[in-house]
């Protein structure tokens, strides 16, 4: 057993391997102060909610209470491993300052109430509001973060019980845009890929992920291959040196950073390499898609000198990774915030798949889609509907579809919203400024923060004729302006289950009691469902279930026959193992650990979850148009030319501002910010800019800056760092919670947000927090370097210009390398379940 500080050792001890072996065990665990592994009374099974990766864990409990973690050895995803977001942030904060009990607004202040009274005024203001206005006064605005059975609820409350189509989730700001490609390119949601893939591919495309930062325990999975016999060459597409780029360079792939803005360039100039190179699967392309001849002809005016003059990197750079995408035998992409966060989103993650089905790469070891989810529960949120889509990956524009809810749930179809399609995040809360939505319930999200162009956002929060209900375990930013808070139970305080990026679903069971008065969002929302007394047409209760389990049955059989087929899925059958990746039925009670292996997709009229869109203009195919194409199970290949961003660096505002993320702090801090090794690993802002800048402006290590968008300003030391020229980078991570007291909110601000755009992609509809024009400005002196991470993305341009980011005595974790090993992956069945059979398709 060995102990690693790791806050400063963020992926932890190696253990490398050759390709197509399986990846090492190595349990983690962290307790809390002089806890040893003894005194721990039960572990409760569950898995790490700080991110998409979703890492199995046990929780340990004592007197009643979290006080640590240890990695499950037997799960698939993890293979024993935490990372330090896991190992310190999963579970400190259940100690500090939690909401307890509910708050109403009194006389313009939030004072401690009771249920009935909290629960009442809501129910009171639901009930007016149908009477007067209908259901589209209400709005739900809910979360990538709560749990499968949570999800289903709030979603046959929303369709069947309230009728609204205004339900989205903060996912239209995560992985909207990893939907939406899916949709576009296979026909449905749902992963392609397997981290099994790792294992054994030849080169690893990351375009626009941090993955290092932002999914430790799948870059130490990466960092294993890559210290391994025949590693695997890295690629990454990101503007600033990150771990990942220092990877590309070192397996003698390529680091490209082109600017913000301006991914697709580059994604035309590499599918238009690889098809002009000849290196293509002529045979697999002919029989297993459709728009090769469109798509040449789009990419064709992107040559690599084109794509370099636009991205500004080398040309010899564009061909590099071409070739190596064009020549290594199996090749593993992932994509995420750089590209999903960007004015042409959807369409740059289209190439992502293009680039593969080009080269027949899909359905085979090693030669994995990963179009990545941020947030744990962000692909249930997706699959249940609680977002912009309908349960089980069904097609809101399909009226067999629609009959397929309406009989599972006993109600019309006509009570089911579906004449448009239903309203994403961004006109959500336009609908909110505007003053049609007059009832906005915001679950596990922190728009306040969160979501761009603050000023606006806290305008809208203020307005009095929108009555806010948030429901979280703290009083945060968004909290603050709403008029009826509901205290939550958190993670390991409830019971439910979530799917990660791998489609592999894990159960979390209850560790410990809720603090106070807290309740579950379940709870919440059935005792919501019960006193609104929502019916279906035989007027029995509309929601049956009382329980995560009864609610977790009854999402079975919306699944049936689904993509997302859960059928063969149970709480018991969870416990115990490993989580299990979907589609899991009769036919693979193992579950499935890839899709796609016979090259048949969920594209048919009548199964595929979209009738698709013009990925330039994001105008929606219909049904009839959509028939017409005859695709027969074939896969889409769907290009657009490159527009340039709707905000670019000009002589007002001469930098491109980008924001995002580091590796020790989740979102908007609620549960980091309260871990005291995460805490002081990155406890303050910082604004990120290039040696040459920083010299041009006369900047030293740690001055203050101003950076000033159109909309707004952040104020930060200045971190002297190694991004390309032109473009500085802020944290998103911190919001107002912690300023002096007395201040309002945005008198001194540093929340990320405050610059960003009111802008979305015409497709995923996801907005565009990686663009944004800025200028820089030094307002003083520093009083020292700033707090900025130095083990990461962040680190400073000089070494040793800044003490480095430890974590101490209090950091201490065991690593025990080689216990016993998980059980094999799934196999990855002949055909897809959930997906038509088709005879190959022959033209010839
Ligand atoms: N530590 C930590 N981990 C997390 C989270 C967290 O808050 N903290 N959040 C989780 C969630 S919800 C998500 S969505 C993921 C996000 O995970 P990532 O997408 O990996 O994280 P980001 O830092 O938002 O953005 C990734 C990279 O995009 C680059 N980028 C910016 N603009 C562009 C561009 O125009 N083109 C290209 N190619 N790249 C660009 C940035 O330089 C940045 O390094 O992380 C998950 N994991
Ligand atoms: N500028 C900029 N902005 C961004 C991004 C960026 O890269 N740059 N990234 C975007 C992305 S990808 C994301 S995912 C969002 C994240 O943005 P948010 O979702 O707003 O951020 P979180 O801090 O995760 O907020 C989740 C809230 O849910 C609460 N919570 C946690 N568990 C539970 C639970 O079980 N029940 C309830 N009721 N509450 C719970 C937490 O306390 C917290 O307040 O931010 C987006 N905003
Ligand atoms: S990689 Fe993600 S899921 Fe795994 S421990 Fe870290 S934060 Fe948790
Ligand atoms: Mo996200």
């Amino acid at each position: 057993m060995d102990e690693a500080d790791r806050i400063s050792d963020i992926w932890g001890a190696r253990t490398p391997h050759a390709r197509d072996e399986s990846w090492p065990v190595r349990v983690d665990m962290h307790l809390d102060g002089d806890v040893g592994e003894a005194d721990v009374d039960r572990w409760v099974q569950s898995a790490c909610v700080l991110c998409s990766n979703g890492c199995a864990c046990d929780i340990a409990v004592k007197d009643g209470r979290m006080v640590g973690v240890r990695g499950r050895a037997q799960d698939t995803v993890n293979h024993g491993r935490l990372g330090p977001k896991g190992l310190y942030g999963s579970w400190q904060w259940s100690r500090s300052d939690r909401l307890t009990r509910p708050l109403v607004r009194e006389n313009g202040e939030l004072v401690k109430s009771d249920w009935d009274t909290a629960m009442g005024r809501i129910v009171e203001r639901s009930r007016a509001l149908l009477d007067d206005v209908g259901p589209l006064s209400h709005g739900f605005y809910t979360s990538g973060q709560l749990f499968l059975e949570e999800y289903y609820t709030l979603a046959v409350i929303g369709k069947a019980g309230i009728g609204t189509p205004h339900m989205d989730g903060n996912t239209r700001l995560c992985t909207a845009t990893a939907a939406a490609a899916m949709k576009e390119s296979f026909g449905s949601d749902g992963q392609p890929g397997s981290y099994t893939d790792i294992e054994s591919c030849d080169a690893i495309f990351l375009f626009g992920h941090n993955m290092a930062e932002t999914q430790t325990v799948l870059w130490a999975r990466v960092l294993d291959r890559v210290h391994g016999a025949d590693p695997p060459r890295v690629v990454a597409v990101d503007p600033r040196t990150t771990p990942v780029a220092e990877a590309a360079v070192a397996t003698g792939g390529v680091h490209l950073a082109p600017m913000p803005g301006t991914n697709m360039a580059l994604m035309n100039a590499l599918v238009r390499e690889v098809i002009h190179r000849g290196w293509a699967d002529r045979d697999y392309v002919y029989a297993h898609t459709l728009g090769f001849d469109e798509l040449a002809a789009t990419v064709e005016p992107y040559t690599p000198e084109v794509a370099a003059k636009i991205c500004r990197v080398p040309a010899s750079d564009v061909r590099r990774a071409a070739e190596i995408f064009g020549t290594s035998p199996r090749v593993l992409s992932t994509v995420l915030q750089g590209f999903y966060q960007s004015h042409q989103a959807t369409a740059a993650a289209c190439q992502v798949n293009n680039l593969h089905l080009l080269r027949g790469m899909i359905g085979r070891p090693g030669c994995g889609i990963l179009q990545m989810n941020g947030q744990p529960t962000a692909q249930n949120t997706r699959e249940c509907g609680a977002d912009g889509d309908l349960p089980g990956f069904r097609n809101w524009d399909d009226a067999e579809h629609i009959d397929q809810l309406a009989r599972l749930w006993n109600v019309d179809p006509l009570t089911i919203p579906h004449w448009a399609p239903p309203t994403h995040a961004m006109q959500l809360w336009r609908y909110a400024e505007q003053g049609s939505i007059r009832l906005l319930w915001i679950s596990a999200t922190n728009p306040a923060v969160s979501m761009p162009e603050l000023a606006r956002i806290r305008a809208i929060l203020a307005r009095e004729d929108l009555f806010v209900v948030v429901q979280d375990g703290f009083l945060t930013e968004t909290a603050q302006y709403a008029d009826v808070v509901l205290p939550a139970a958190m993670w390991g305080e409830k019971q439910g289950t979530f799917t990660n990026v791998n489609r592999t679903v894990h159960l979390s069971d209850r560790a410990v009691d809720p603090p106070g008065e807290a309740r579950s969002d379940l709870d919440i929302f059935l005792d919501y469902a019960r006193r609104m007394d929502l019916r279906d047409r035989d007027g029995a209760p509309l929601i049956a279930w009382t329980d995560p389990e009864g609610a977790f049955a009854a999402w079975r059989e919306c699944t049936r026959g689904r993509l997302c087929d859960y059928t063969g899925l149970s709480y018991e059958k969870l416990r115990g193992g490993s989580g299990i990746p979907w589609p899991c039925n009769d036919e693979h009670p193992e579950g499935t650990d890839r899709l796609y292996a016979d090259g048949v997709f969920p594209t048919d009229p009548g199964v595929c979850e979209s009738y698709g869109h013009d990925l330039l203009t994001g105008g929606s195919l219909d049904e009839r148009t959509y028939r017409a194409l005859d695709v027969r199970g074939r896969a889409l290949l769907k290009g657009s030319p490159y527009t340039a961003a709707p905000e670019a660096p000009d002589d007002e505002y001469p930098f491109a501002v980008i924001s995002g993320r580091t590796a020790y702090q989740f979102h908007t801090r609620t549960k980091t910010g309260r871990s005291r090794q995460l805490r002081r690993a990155a406890p303050e802002p910082w604004v990120e800019l290039s040696v040459a800048d920083a010299a041009r402006l006369g900047v030293a290590e740690g001055d203050v800056l101003c950076v000033e968008s159109p909309r707004g300003s952040v104020q930060a030391p200045a971190r002297i760092g190694r991004g390309r020229d032109g473009v500085v980078f802020v944290p998103f991570h911190y919001g107002y919670w912690d300023t002096p007291a007395g201040r309002a909110p945005g008198d001194d601000p540093h929340a990320a947000n405050e610059l960003t755009l009111t802008e979305w992609d015409p497709v995923s509809k996801q907005p565009l927090f990686k663009v944004a024009a800025a200028r820089v400005v030094r307002v003083a002196d520093g009083t020292g370097p700033a707090a900025a991470p130095t083990t990461t993305a962040s680190a400073p341009a000089r070494p040793g210009a800044v003490a480095g980011t430890v974590g101490g005595p209090g950091a201490a974790t065991q690593e025990r390398v080689g216990e016993s090993a998980p059980p094999p992956a799934p196999p990855t069945p002949e055909h897809t379940p959930g997906v038509p059979r088709h005879e190959a398709t022959d033209r010839s």
